[in-house]
């Protein structure tokens, strides 16, 4: 043997120790995992070369033996006990005030309050500092012989550190870090292996395999929180004082316990762990109080196997169970038709819970929930609640598969859900009373009409004080109904008026786009106005023709259908109609009217004309580039005089601008006309 092997071997072991103390009891690594992997190379390098060098407490032992056909049976010398639960403030005050009765204790009592990790109880017996035997707490008088799995988990050391008892049992939780569960399952998932429903369930699971080297690849941890049997040892006087000693030799205890006064620092414990447990590295079910004087423990007891002097106080479940009353859908402020379960109210997470949203159709295909279904909801922390799955098993037999309605519940508009999208849409816009403040919003907006200082708030004022409930309504709009209206003062009214006043004029492309009609953005709404040229050509082809909205650039068939259901609505004829009536004018397209023949060319009308309406007349105009003005001036280039014309002609006579009349002004349209 090369001198000095046995003092390298030895000296590899005491460094490799010390690092996982410092890293599974400290929680304070010192070196990276690379560096401690080259420890453990060297160690078994060198031990491949001196078997008899092996020892086993050394840490290339902890797998150790062929899997076993299965496991001994353990008795426990010191029963494993259990723990009393309590689920509300009263429990606990009523288990206070039973142990202060008990213990003639006026005053506040002490406790020790730790996190109640989710994993499963182990003991393990340490004789003269090495690691003899673990077990599973099973009944808790008789386990099962897990030792060759026990030492597969590292933080379990397999050596105690210092001056140790002739015998130390100690007894903890065995469990899986939520990381390293993920992890597991992730890798189970591609292997196409099973995956755990829970890190518990994969704790105790890694824990009960046969074959330890599966035990050993499994992320296991554990944290001691009490004693079995001990001799050549005394324990100190507290439960606090007890951790700490497990914690010089090297055996990891929670480092979120402390010690709490009275049954007020308790609760404040409890709900502090509620508030950071979705950010532990673990999984925890609640919490666990014990009376912190070993001497009290004595004197408290137990009755039927659970001590008097401890209670476990349970977070609420965050899963339960409960039956699908109905599913009805709702429609949010954007169109969304959104599936919502209406439940038999069930207790979950802290709360009542009644409705969970199933987010849409295709969420209610894949999880295929029913109208009778029983259902798993869970709700995690603050989490919304969520329907987790159904229950197959326990299905009525007439339950049938649900159907996305064809028509809105509250407009009765048609739905559409276009192939390949998630959500299904009420196409009502304005006429749907749950959209209206919305589709007001959106045709306000700086790119819609632009009808500046016509905010969120303004429009929910305006729509909940009942002023407003159609774009139109804004034109209707009386400086005394805003001045109505709470924080309207006189000059913003005014403002609010004149902007409604300079939107009137607008373009097609802005208008469309202001109707808010699904799949319309500016984009679509410039391709359809260039192409259609006006609004009435494109109703008839929405309507009538789809194929020629289909030959649009980059407009398809889903924007066709959309079209096609927003102007089948007789409201939104409706509507455009009342927006004309109050005055709003859209010119064909504002990007190209500097190209049409009577673009710069301002044309001003008064009187009637015989053959064509009003309206007919300034569509034609603008329809050619010419911007249609109320009033005439020196920049007016044409004044058109019907019958019975106004002061517009005497004006225009006064300012020498050219007066059409009616053939005049055709003669100008068809020489423009192509
Ligand atoms: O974290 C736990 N799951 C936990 C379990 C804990 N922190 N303390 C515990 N203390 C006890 C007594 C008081 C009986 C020694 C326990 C358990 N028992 C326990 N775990 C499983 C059964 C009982």
């Amino acid at each position: 043997m090369s001198p000095g092997a046995r003092e390298r071997c030895k000296a590899l072991r005491a460094e490799i120790a010390r690092h996982d103390y410092r890293y599974y009891v400290l929680d304070d690594p010192e070196i990276p995992d690379a560096e401690y992997d080259k420890l453990m190379a060297e160690l078994r390098t060198l031990e491949a070369a001196h078997p008899e060098l092996i020892s086993a407490d050394s840490p290339t032992q902890r797998v150790a033996g062929a899997p076993s056909a299965e496991f001994g049976e353990v008795v426990h010398e010191v029963p494993m006990l259990s723990l009393d639960n309590g689920f509300t403030e009263e429990d606990v005050e009523a288990f206070d005030r039973r142990a202060r009765e008990r213990l003639g204790e006026s005053g506040a009592l002490e406790y020790w309050a730790e996190p109640k990790l989710d994993g499963l109880a182990v003991t393990a017996i340490y004789r003269a500092g090495l690691l003899e035997q673990a077990a599973t707490r099973g009944d808790g008088f008789k386990g099962e012989d897990v030792t060759a799995n026990v030492r597969t988990i590292r933080s379990f050391p397999l050596r105690l550190r210092g001056e140790a008892p002739a015998v130390l049992e100690v007894r903890g939780e065995v469990f899986m870090p939520l990381a390293g569960f993920e992890r597991l399952n992730r890798r189970n998932e591609q292997r196409g292996e099973k995956t755990f429903v829970n890190p518990r369930n994969a704790a105790a699971g890694s824990l009960r395999q046969l074959d330890p080297r599966i035990t050993a690849a499994r992320p296991l941890q554990m944290y001691c929180y009490g004693l079995g049997r001990v001799s050549g040892w005394s324990p100190p006087a507290r439960q606090s004082e007890l951790l700490q000693a497990l914690k010089s030799w090297g055996l990891p205890v929670c480092p979120h316990s402390e010690r709490v006064h009275g049954v007020e620092g308790c609760l404040r414990y409890y709900r502090a762990m509620g508030e950071r447990r979705a950010r532990l590295p673990y999984q925890i079910d609640g919490v666990v109080y014990k009376i912190d004087r070993l001497a009290d423990q004595e004197r408290l007891g137990f009755v039927s196997r659970a001590p008097r002097w401890a209670l476990a106080h349970k977070f609420p479940a965050e899963e339960a169970m409960t039956r699908v009353r109905s599913i009805e859908w709702q429609v949010g402020r954007t169109g969304a038709v959104t599936p919502v379960a209406r439940l038999e109210p069930v207790f979950v997470g802290g709360v009542t819970v009644s409705n969970v949203t199933l987010h849409n159709f295709d969420e209610v295909r894949r999880k295929d929930v029913r109208e009778g279904d029983t259902v798993v909801i869970r709700r995690a922390g603050d989490v919304i609640p969520e329907l987790v799955r159904v229950i197959e098993e326990r299905r009525p037999a007439q339950a049938r598969p649900v159907a996305l309605p064809k028509r809105c519940p509250v407009c009765h508009s048609e739905v559409l859900k276009p192939e390949g999208e998630a959500v299904a849409r009420c196409t009502g816009g304005f006429s749907c009373p749950a959209q209206r403040q919305e589709a007001i919003r959106h045709f306000a907006s700086r790119l819609a009409m632009d009808i500046e200082g016509l905010g969120e708030k303004l429009v929910s004022q305006l729509v909940e004080s009942g002023l407003v409930s159609s774009p139109a309504d804004l034109y209707g709009l009386t400086a005394e109904q805003l001045e109505g209206l709470e924080r309207m003062g006189e000059k913003s009214g005014a403002n609010l008026l004149d902007a409604l006043e300079r939107s009137k004029h607008t373009t097609l492309p802005r208008l469309l786009y202001a109707l808010g009609i699904r799949e319309v953005g500016e984009a679509t709404s410039l391709a359809l106005a260039r192409h259609f040229g006006d609004l009435e050509a494109l109703i008839e082809a929405a309507r009538s023709h789809p194929e020629r909205i289909e030959q649009v650039a980059d407009v398809g068939p889903v924007v066709a259908a959309e079209l096609r259901a927003f102007f089948a609505a007789p409201a939104h004829r409706e509507l455009i109609e009342r927006l004309r009536a109050a005055g709003v004018r859209w010119e064909p397209l504002a990007a190209q009217a500097a190209q049409l023949p009577l673009a710069g060319t301002t044309v001003v009308l008064t009187g009637t004309l015989a053959g064509m309406t009003r309206h007919e007349a300034e569509q034609a105009l603008s329809a050619l580039g010419a911007k249609v003005a109320g009033s005439v001036s020196k920049k007016t280039h044409y004044v058109v005089a019907g019958e019975a014309p106004g002061s517009k002609l005497e004006k225009a006579q006064a300012l020498g601008v050219p007066v059409l009349d009616e053939a005049g002004l055709r003669r100008l349209l068809e020489a423009h006309r192509r």
